[in-house]
């Protein structure tokens, strides 16, 4: 893809004159160093793209280490409170042009590789992406670095170096496969190794008491990432840790010929931050996954307390100066690490530690989806970890003793409603059979009959009250208390499979955080009435709001620099690339048809780099006509691809049955999809090939032609967003009302001007207040009415007849692999075999519509666009800079700190 100029900002170079590559007059000779790096560093006989990418980035590299190092100068002697953002993943994408651009070197870089006959945009393909992360949580984290960095706020992100990130998603005989990610062959310019700054970490073994003798240890080892902040000096810090052996050959085994032995160690450390898991729902209990956990947290706690040492000596001071954001439970383990810290090698009694911890930590959460919520079992606690299996029973002991009163007076309160409950029930019950005994003793004639009706209606009352005596001794001999204060433990038994104890890590994050925030308005409501709600009755203050944001800078300004450049034109200045409220000032423009007519141009040309790679990648020739349908995200059941799917298909068959002069009223569409299933999720497998085998059959029908084409783009990483969401002229955010969190992908698709079609889910409601709902295409149930229904649902045959012809298409094998599609079908439309857990049946007729809507309004394309210029226009809320603004203020204390 083409890139334009990005907006300007102040260049460092003439805020930081390295010395050692200044020339002459302070002109620092840029390409000089590029040649340099390409020889020496490179040993390059010829400069080909990929020679000049790693050049020109370690060039960069060099800038970067200028401003990452008067940035820690400046923080060391100011002592301002950190931030640590504590995530098990980092989904960094591309460096280069983000580097370039937010330093304000982009008008040198480009001079000096017009030198070598290239362009920055020339050489941006050549980066590998940095994929240390799923999805939507890694990404997050990714973002929030670049505000934290741009606010002036110090802090650092802390994470794992792991060597193999993402895999690679390949489209096999209509199948996905999956292929290793060895992101660090080449090389990486955009770290440091940190060999002076390492720490032991320990596993398993035994305790002599409360002293713990680990049984394995690594060594972790940091390497520093800088992140350069926008049109700012600041370039904080992302350190990733890498694990070591202690030793790396054991000679005596080796000299005994024990080969394997000698290297067991170095396998062992080598496994830690070998892989990112690819789940974005976990399955808990993998006992690497919590290695890897407790490893980088004890790493990056002792380095943080290590470094507050150096300056102060009463830990007590801690949450004045540090404050760690827990991303998600991944990271919870911190809550028993940091208490152990500081009682056993701090030497600081139980209650001192507790006061320091519960001060220092914040935990977000990100999702409510059950198989999400991690819970460790002791036993495999207690095999990696004693020492904190003990903590955390030693914590979990004193919790429970500090809400027994509580408990207790909760307890009573439902034991005494329930007795009210019953009695009333009673009462009702017996009025009932004064009635009915009133009336057979009036229906009988005989003197006979009258005897026999009133006893039997004394026997119905004797039993009666027998029953309820005997169901209020049941009631008397539930413990109450008991329950209500199981329900505070954090450590309970495991629902599915009676007598295993698991650690709930939610819980545990909760008990040791001083604020706990879900990520979206209608998500954090959801945590405390679904998920917390017993812990929102005793600290109501505790539970936050911080709905999610994305930056400006990757998002808007440098993946979309032709819309850039016209709404800094329009705005007369580019201050929204730091202040997004700015982008308000668009709205006037929407009215105006000259400016309507370039906002169009731009996403023409954006659609036509994006059919452009649609060709290269995929064969499929797309016209740049038709609307751009796009749903780009991780495959899963309840983001619902498999209803949009399945909508695709019931188009495809109508525009098959219509005449041609029916053919002419159709609205044409490009339907894009992109995403990667979990290499063991059965389901997600199914609709990657479902998608796949749609496009085989609607791309190759000659009666269909342009007025559909489906596409599947594989590998949906950081980069790929970054061509696609740019094109995108409607944008898909389906899943279940109250399933997905927030949604972040939603912001960028809005910030770039294209539609959403979307459920009252996440941040589509915030979308939804700040574009005004009718600009959006809102469908399906709300969030309140989905236990309900999948109560009520009996069967499949009331539903709409679109969904059953379209389903029966796919079983009849219309689409090949009949056999293999089986089971997906039968999730939606069996209630012995998955039964519609996610409502595709229930919100499928409702979907229709929306979808009719958008080709109604597609027609008249100056109300199109003119709608489209108020989605960028209304969504300046997303900017990452205002959540984190929120984050820093209202969680953190933390203030900016910047160089003059
Ligand atoms: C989100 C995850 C997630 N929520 C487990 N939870 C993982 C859970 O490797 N694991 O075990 C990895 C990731 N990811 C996403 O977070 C939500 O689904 C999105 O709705 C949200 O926008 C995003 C950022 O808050």
């Amino acid at each position: 893809a083409s890139r334009a100029r990005g907006p300007m900002v102040r260049s460092v170079l003439e805020i930081n004159k390295p010395a050692n590559t200044a020339n002459g007059a302070g002109k620092v000779d840029l390409a000089g160093e590029v040649a340099n790096e390409l020889k020496y560093r490179l040993a390059a006989p010829k400069a080909d793209t990929d020679k000049l990418y790693q050049s020109v980035a370690w060039s960069v590299h060099n800038r970067l280490v200028d401003a990452f190092d008067k940035t820690h100068e400046h923080w060391n002697k100011e002592d301002p409170k950190h931030v640590y953002y504590l995530s098990a993943e980092f989904l960094m994408g591309r460096t280069l042009t983000n580097a370039v651009h937010n330093m304000g070197l982009q008008g040198d870089y480009a001079e000096a590789l017009k030198q070598f006959g290239q362009t920055l945009e020339g050489v941006h393909g050549a980066e590998t992406d940095a994929a240390l992360g799923n999805g939507g949580l890694g990404r997050l984290a990714a973002c929030f670095l670049d505000s934290m960095a741009t606010l002036d706020l110090p802090g650092w992100g802390y994470g794992i170096r792991y060597r193999y990130g993402m895999f690679r998603q390949a489209i096999k005989d209509g199948l996905q496969v999956e292929l290793p990610d060895y992101w660090l062959d080449n090389g990486n310019p955009w770290e440091i190794r940190r060999p002076e700054t390492r720490f032991n970490v320990g596993f398993y073994g035994k305790l002599e008491g409360d002293k713990w003798v680990p049984g394995e240890e690594v060594i972790a080892e940091a390497y520093d990432v800088p992140i350069p902040g926008y049109g700012t000096k600041t370039c904080s810090n992302l350190r990733l840790w890498d694990a070591l052996p202690l030793v790396e050959l054991d000679l005596d085994a080796f000299n005994a010929g024990q080969y394997e032995k000698a290297v067991e160690q170095k396998r062992k450390a080598d496994d830690i931050a070998a892989v990112l898991y690819p789940n974005d729902a976990t399955e808990y209990g993998k006992e690497l996954r919590l290695k890897q956990q407790f490893f980088f947290v004890s790493a990056s706690l002792q380095d943080t307390i290590a470094r507050y040492l150096e300056k102060h000596s009463d830990l007590a001071g801690l949450p004045e100066k540090a404050c760690f954001q827990m991303n998600d439970t991944h990271p919870t383990i911190a809550v028993a690490e940091l208490m152990r810290l500081l009682i056993d090698v701090h030497g600081l009694p139980y209650d001192k530690a507790w006061a320091i911890t519960t001060k220092s930590l914040a935990y977000t959460n990100h999702t409510v989806m059950p198989e999400a919520l991690e819970k460790w079992p002791v036993a495999v606690m207690q095999k990696l970890l004693p020492r904190h299996m003990q903590l955390i029973e030693q914590i979990n002991d004193a919790w429970l003793a500090s809400v027994k009163d509580h408990s207790a007076s909760k307890g009573a309160q439902l034991q005494a409603a329930k007795k009210a409950e019953r009695e009333a029930a009673a009462a009702a019950a017996k009025e009932e059979r004064a009635k009915a005994a009133a009336a057979a003793l009036e229906a009988a004639t005989t003197p006979e009959e009258k005897a026999a009706a009133e006893a039997a209606a004394k026997k119905a009352e004797e039993e009666a009250e027998a029953a309820l005596k005997a169901i209020l001794e049941e009631d008397a001999k539930v413990d109450y208390v008991a329950e209500v204060l199981k329900s505070y433990s954090i450590i309970q038994e495991n629902q599915w499979n009676k007598g295993e104890m698991l650690v709930n890590m939610a819980y545990l994050a909760v008990v040791g955080s001083f604020a706990v925030n879900g990520v979206a308005a209608i998500h954090s409501e959801i945590i405390k009435t679904d998920i917390f709600p017993q812990f929102v009755e005793l600290t109501p203050e505790k539970f936050q709001n911080k709905t999610n944001g994305v930056t400006l800078r990757r998002w808007l300004a440098y993946c979309n620099p032709e819309l850039s450049a016209l709404i800094t034109e329009a705005l007369g200045t580019d201050a929204w690339v730091k202040d997004a409220t700015l982008l308000a000032g668009l709205k006037p423009f929407a009215e105006d048809a000259a400016f309507r007519k370039r906002w169009r141009d731009v996403k023409f040309a954006k659609k036509a780099a994006l059919a452009k790679h649609i060709k290269e990648v995929t064969g499929y020739e797309v016209s740049t006509q038709p609307l751009f349908d796009v749903q780009v995200k991780r495959i899963h059941e309840y983001k619902r691809q498999f209803m949009n799917a399945i909508s695709i298909i019931y188009r495809y068959k109508k525009i098959k049955e219509m005449s041609p002069e029916e053919r002419k009223k159709v609205v044409p569409r490009v339907c894009i999809f992109g995403g990667k299933a979990a290499s063991a999720y059965y389901m997600a497998k199914k609709i990657v090939a479902l998608v796949v085998a749609i496009a085989a059959k609607v791309n190759n029908d000659p009666e269909v032609g342009d007025l559909l084409k489906v596409v599947f783009l594989p590998n949906y990483n950081v980069s790929e967003a970054e061509v696609i969401i740019p094109a995108a002229e409607l944008s898909q955010h389906i899943s279940t009302a109250g399933t997905e969190a927030s949604g972040t992908s939603n912001m960028k698709f809005a910030l770039n001007g294209s539609f959403i079609i979307g459920t009252m889910d996440g941040a589509n409601i915030e979308i939804g207040e700040n574009t005004g709902f009718e600009n959006l295409f809102i469908f399906g149930v709300q969030a309140e009415e989905i236990n309900r229904l999948r109560e009520e649902r009996k069967d499949f045959k009331d539903y709409d007849p679109r969904w059953t012809e379209a389903l029966e298409w796919v079983k009849a094998g219309a689409f090949g692999r009949a056999d293999y599609f089986d089971d997906l079908v039968a999730s939606v439309n069996d209630m012995t075999r998955g039964n519609d857990w996610f409502l595709l049946a229930n919100d499928f007729a409702s979907y229709m519509d929306a979808q009719d809507e958008v080709d109604k309004l597609y027609r008249d394309q100056e109300e199109w666009t003119r709608r489209s210029i108020l989605y960028t226009a209304g969504n300046g809320f997303f900017s990452s800079d205002r959540t984190i603004d929120q984050y820093a203020k209202e969680i953190w204390s933390v203030q900016p700190c910047r160089q003059a």
